[in-house]
């Protein structure tokens, strides 16, 4: 059994509904046997054209699956939500990103390991702050890294709302 952390990003269309479909379908993954999510938190868009304002949330589960196969699955999650790939950093309907497989370690492009620009990005690591206070990425606590990190575009939804893990 391993661990991995994912990283859930939507700006387009229904984008509550889209992180909600996707801890759905991975709920419904036989090889993924626990889910713990989140809060959601609105986040303003880093990078990329000018764009709508971002939903992002984060995701600790335990799988059974290899990474590649995580990738797959994550990469068929997104394309039920039809996703494109147009603009780099562009807009999307669902990006689902495995921040940390374990402690692994993998610079293949089609898969790196950790994901390579976690460390910097408050809409990362602010959600998986708060999914576990006691987060690390290569030994570094998450509430270390955020010390170096601009969380101004990062807010809780008001209310605030958390995807439903259905067992
Ligand atoms: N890939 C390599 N490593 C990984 C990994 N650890 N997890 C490969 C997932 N995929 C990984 O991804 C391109 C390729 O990366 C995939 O084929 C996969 O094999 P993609 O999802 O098609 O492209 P992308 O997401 O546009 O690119 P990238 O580089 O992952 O973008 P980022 O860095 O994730 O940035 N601002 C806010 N506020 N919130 C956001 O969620 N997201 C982005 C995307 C930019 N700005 C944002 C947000
Ligand atoms: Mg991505």
């Amino acid at each position: 059994m391993s661990s991995a952390v994912l990283g859930l990003g939507a700006n387009l269309g229904d984008a509550l509904g889209a992180l909600q479909g996707a801890v759905n379908s991975l709920a419904r993954t036989e090889g993924i046997t626990s889910i713990r999510s989140s809060a959601v938190f609105a986040t303003e868009p880093v990078g990329g054209p000018e764009q709508p304002t971002y939903v992002n949330a984060v995701l600790l589960i335990q799988t059974t699956l290899t990474p590649i196969q995580l990738l797959e699955l994550v990469n068929a999650v997104e394309a039920e939500w039809h996703r494109t790939r147009e603009v780099r950093w562009g807009p999307r309907t669902l990006d689902i990103d495995i921040i940390t497989f374990d402690s692994l370690n993998s610079s293949d492009p089609q898969l790196t390991l950790p994901h390579p620009r976690a460390a910097e990005r408050g809409f990362v690591l602010v959600p998986w702050l708060d999914v576990d206070a006691r987060a690390e990425l290569q030994g570094v606590s998450v509430r270390t890294l955020l010390e170096g990190v601009d969380t101004s575009g990062v807010r809780p939804l008001d209310p605030p709302m958390t995807l439903r893990v259905h067992a």
